[in-house]
C-alpha cells in the first residue's frame, strides 16, 4: 500500500458475517435520475465504496427498491439544515435523506464510514449536520509549484497544465474532501500572487472548481492587496480610492463569470511585508469592506486574516488584539476576521487567541495549521486532533464561564449568522498526500471537527485508523494511544512547559534557543524564552507585558498566578526561578530537563507500540512510520541536548539525579544546527 487511496481504502471487509449483513442491506441503490451532478456523484461513490466493501456488485436504480434497498432522497427537511443528513432504516430499506442533493453526499459518505468501521446495519438511525458553515482548507500554494511550509512534495495544483488537462488527482482529493465535509478551498498561498486574478489564471480556477462542484466545495481565493497597481495599472491600492472600487468591482465581475459559485477572498494585508490598506492610512475594516462590496449581490465572502504583528512595537503576543479589537463593530456583513488559533504562530502549544471572545459583533474564522511547519514536518508523528480540540474547548469566558472558543467560532454564543473555520493544508503532491502518514490522520480530524467539534479527539483518531490502518483490535490498542499521545509527547522534547518559538531560525525546524540576533527581535528565540541567571520565561503580567489583560478575568485567572498557573503555560506567562518549586513538586530546574528526557524517551515508547501493531498492518505503510519514528527519536535527542546544554548555562545546575548528560558539548549541537540550514 503507498497511502494513496487514505482512509477511502474500501478493501473488502474481512468479516463474512458484516459482509452478509449489509449485503442485505445493500443491494442496490436507488437515485433520481433527474437529480443534478451532487445527487449522482453521492450515489456513484455509495456505490464504488460499497462494492469494494462487500465484494459485490451494487447496482443503481432509478425505480423505488424493495427490501435490502438504499434510496437516496432530497427533501424539504428543514430540521437538517443546508447541508445535514439523516440514513434511517424501516422495512428492511435504508433511506439517506437531505435537504439538498450535497446532504444526500455527505450521508453516503457517513454509510460508508458506518461500513468501513464495523458496525453492523441493524437500527441504523443517525443524522447530522454541521455546526459551522464555512469548512475550509487553506493551500500555501504558489503559482509555480512551490508550497509555503508544505512538507509533501510540491502542489497539487497544475497550473501550467490547467485548464486543458485535469489531473485525476482533482478528483480523489474532492472526494476525500467532501468524505470529511469540508466545503470550501482557498486555491492559493495567502503571501499572493496577482496572477490568480488574471483571465489566463481565472481559466484555471474555473477548471478546478469545476471538479470541486459536484463534491459539495466552492474555490475561494486569497489576494494581493496591491493587484490593483500590479496587474490593473492603477497607481494606487487604496480602497477609498474611487478607481480602486471600480476595479474590485470588475475583477470580481469576471470572477463570478467564470465561476458562478465562486467563495470569496481570503486577505492577509499588512502583514510579514505584504501590502495592505494601512499602507494609505486606512485600515482593516476600510479595506475588507470595500472587497465585501465588490462582491455585490454576490454569494460571497472576504476572510480577512488578524495575523499581523509591527516590529519594535512590544509584545508581539499583544499586536493582532491591539489592531483588530478596536475595529469590532466596523466590518462589513460579508466580512469573517480569520484569527490562529494562538496569539502567536502556530507553536506546539499556545493558550488560545485574546481575539476569541473580544470581537463579539464580528464572526471570527479559527485558522489552525495542519502542515507542521512548527511539528516537526513529515517527520514527526503528531497528531493534531487533541490540538485543534484544546483550543476549541477553550474557555474563553467573554459571556461567563462556558464561553468556549467552539461557541465562538461556530456563531451560536454570539448569534452570527455566519460562521468559518480553516486549515493550512498538509496536502501535496508526494504519493500519500501528506508525507507523513499520520498527517492524513490531520486533514481527517480536521474535517470531521469542523463539522461537529464536540466529537473527541480520541473518537476520531480511532475512526481513521480503523478506516486507514486496521480493525484488529490488538492493533488498535497498540497505535491509538501513539496517536493521543503524540503531541504532548512532542511538545515535552521540543517546548515543555509554555517555552514557545525556540525553534530553528527560518526553516523553523530542530531547535535555536540560542537565536539572539534577526532582522527582527520578535524572530528570535532569546524574545521569548528570557533565559537569564534568575529564571526561564515570558513575564506577560501587569509587572510584565501585560498581554494576560487581553483576556476576560475568568480566563486570566487561571494563568495569572505563578503558583496556580497550569505548568503547561507557565514559562507563556511567568518568568520563573530555576530553583522555584513548582505544582508538580520539582524545582523548575528538575522539572523541565525531567520533561525534557521523558519526552524523549517517549518517542521510543512510541516506536515500541508502533512495533507491536505490525502484523497488522500493511508492511510498507508501517516501514515507512517505523523509519520516520527513528529519525524522530534521533531529532528528539538533538532538541533535548540543545535546550539542556543552553539552559544550563544560565540556570548552572547539575541534571536530577538519574538523567545522564549528553554525550556532546553545546558548540557541537550548534554545529548540527548549521547543518540542517544549510546555512
Ligand atoms: C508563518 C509562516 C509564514 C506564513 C505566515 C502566515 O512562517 O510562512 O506566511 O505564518 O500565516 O507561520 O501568514
Amino acid at each position: 500500500d503507498d497511502g494513496y487511496r487514505l482512509w477511502l481504502k474500501y478493501d473488502q471487509l474481512p468479516e463474512a458475517g458484516l459482509r452478509k449483513a449489509w449485503l442485505a442491506r445493500a443491494k442496490n441503490i436507488n437515485v433520481d435520475k433527474n437529480g443534478g451532478p451532487t445527487l449522482q456523484t453521492a450515489a456513484k461513490e455509495l456505490q464504488l465504496g460499497l462494492q469494494g466493501l462487500l465484494g459485490r456488485p451494487v447496482p443503481l436504480g432509478a425505480a423505488p427498491g424493495g427490501r435490502g434497498s438504499i434510496s437516496l432522497r432530497v427533501t424539504a427537511a428543514p430540521e437538517l439544515g443546508r447541508e445535514g443528513y439523516r440514513i434511517s432504516s424501516q422495512n428492511g430499506k435504508l433511506e439517506i435523506t437531505g435537504a439538498s442533493e450535497v446532504g444526500v453526499l455527505y450521508g453516503c459518505f457517513a454509510l460508508l464510514r458506518q461500513v468501513q468501521t464495523g458496525q453492523l446495519p441493524d437500527q441504523l438511525n443517525l443524522s447530522s449536520q454541521p455546526r459551522i458553515q464555512y469548512r475550509m482548507l487553506n493551500h500555501w500554494d504558489n503559482p509555480n509549484g512551490t508550497v509555503e511550509r508544505g512538507y509533501a512534495g510540491s502542489s497539487i495544483w497544475k497550473w501550467l497544465e490547467l485548464p486543458e488537462r485535469i489531473d485525476p488527482r482533482y478528483q480523489d482529493y474532492a472526494r476525500a474532501n467532501a468524505s470529511i465535509g469540508l466545503n470550501g478551498v482557498v486555491l492559493n498561498n495567502v503571501n499572493a500572487s496577482a496572477r490568480y486574478l488574471t483571465p489566463e489564471y481565472l481559466r484555471k480556477v474555473a477548471a478546478v472548481a469545476g471538479v470541486l462542484r459536484p463534491y459539495g466545495q466552492r474555490v475561494y481565493l486569497s489576494v494581493l492587496w496591491a493587484a490593483p497597481k500590479v496587474i490593473g495599472g492603477l497607481k494606487t491600492s487604496d480602497p477609498l480610492d474611487p478607481q480602486v472600487k471600480a476595479w474590485w468591482q470588475a475583477r470580481t465581475g469576471e470572477i463570478y463569470k467564470a465561476i458562478p459559485d465562486f467563495g470569496g477572498f481570503l486577505v492577509k494585508a499588512n502583514s510579514e511585508g505584504e501590502p495592505g490598506p494601512q499602507d494609505y492610512g486606512r485600515n482593516h475594516a476600510d479595506g475588507a469592506n470595500m472587497l465585501a462590496q465588490a462582491l455585490g449581490g454576490h454569494d460571497g465572502i472576504v476572510m480577512w486574516r488578524a495575523f499581523v504583528y509591527k516590529a519594535g512595537s512590544g509584545d508581539r503576543f499583544r499586536q493582532a488584539y491591539e489592531e483588530f479589537q478596536p475595529l469590532d463593530g466596523k466590518f462589513a456583513d460579508k466580512v469573517l476576521v480569520q484569527v490562529k488559533n494562538g496569539p502567536i504562530d502556530f507553536q506546539a502549544r499556545e493558550p488560545f487567541h485574546p481575539l476569541f471572545g473580544a470581537m463579539p459583533r464580528t464572526p471570527l474564522v479559527l485558522e489552525v495549521q495542519l502542515t507542521q511547519e512548527y511539528l516537526g514536518f513529515a517527520t514527526h508523528l503528531v497528531y493534531l486532533g487533541p490540538l485543534i480540540k484544546e483550543c476549541l474547548e477553550a474557555d474563553t469566558h467573554s459571556q461567563g464561564p462556558g464561553s468556549t472558543v467552539a461557541k465562538v467560532v461556530d456563531g451560536s454564543l454570539e448569534k452570527h449568522s455566519l460562521s468559518g473555520i480553516a486549515g493550512v493544508a498538509n496536502i501535496g503532491s508526494d504519493r500519500n498526500w501528506t508525507g507523513h502518514l499520520v498527517g492524513q490522520a490531520n486533514w481527517y480530524a480536521f474535517g470531521r471537527l469542523a463539522w461537529d467539534h464536540s466529537l473527541r479527539s480520541e473518537d476520531v483518531a480511532r475512526e481513521w485508523a480503523s478506516m486507514t490502518l486496521t480493525r484488529e483490535p490488538a492493533a488498535l490498542a497498540a497505535v491509538l494511544p501513539v496517536l493521543n499521545q503524540s503531541r504532548s509527547i512532542y511538545v515535552r522534547y521540543t517546548t515543555p512547559l509554555g517555552l514557545h518559538h525556540i525553534m530553528g531560525q527560518d526553516i523553523h525546524y530542530g531547535p535555536e534557543p540560542w537565536l539572539a540576533r534577526s532582522a527582527r527581535p520578535d524572530w528570535t528565540a532569546v524574545y521569548y524564552h528570557k533565559a537569564d541567571a534568575a529564571g526561564l520565561g515570558f513575564d506577560r503580567t501587569a509587572a510584565g507585558s501585560d498581554a494576560l489583560a487581553l483576556y476576560a478575568p475568568g480566563a486570566r485567572q487561571r494563568w495569572a498566578n505563578p503558583a496556580t498557573c497550569p505548568p503547561d503555560y507557565l514559562l507563556w506567562f511567568h518568568h520563573v526561578g530555576w530553583g522555584q518549586q513548582l505544582s508538580t513538586g520539582r524545582t523548575l530546574w528538575d522539572e523541565l530537563t525531567t520533561r525534557y528526557y521523558t519526552g524523549t524517551d517517549s518517542v521510543q515508547w512510541m516506536q515500541r507500540q508502533w512495533e507491536q501493531a505490525k502484523p497488522a498492518l500493511d508492511p510498507a505503510l508501517h516501514a515507512d512510520v517505523a523509519a520516520r519514528l527513528c529519525i524522530q527519536h534521533r531529532e528528539a535527542q538533538w532538541w533535548r541536548d540543545a535546550c539542556v546544554l543552553y539552559f544550563q548555562t544560565f540556570a548552572r545546575r547539575p541534571l536530577p539525579p538519574g538523567l545522564a548528560p549528553p554525550t556532546r558539548t553545546l558548540p557541537e549541537i550548534k554545529t548540527l544546527v548549521d547543518i540542517y540550514q544549510l546555512r
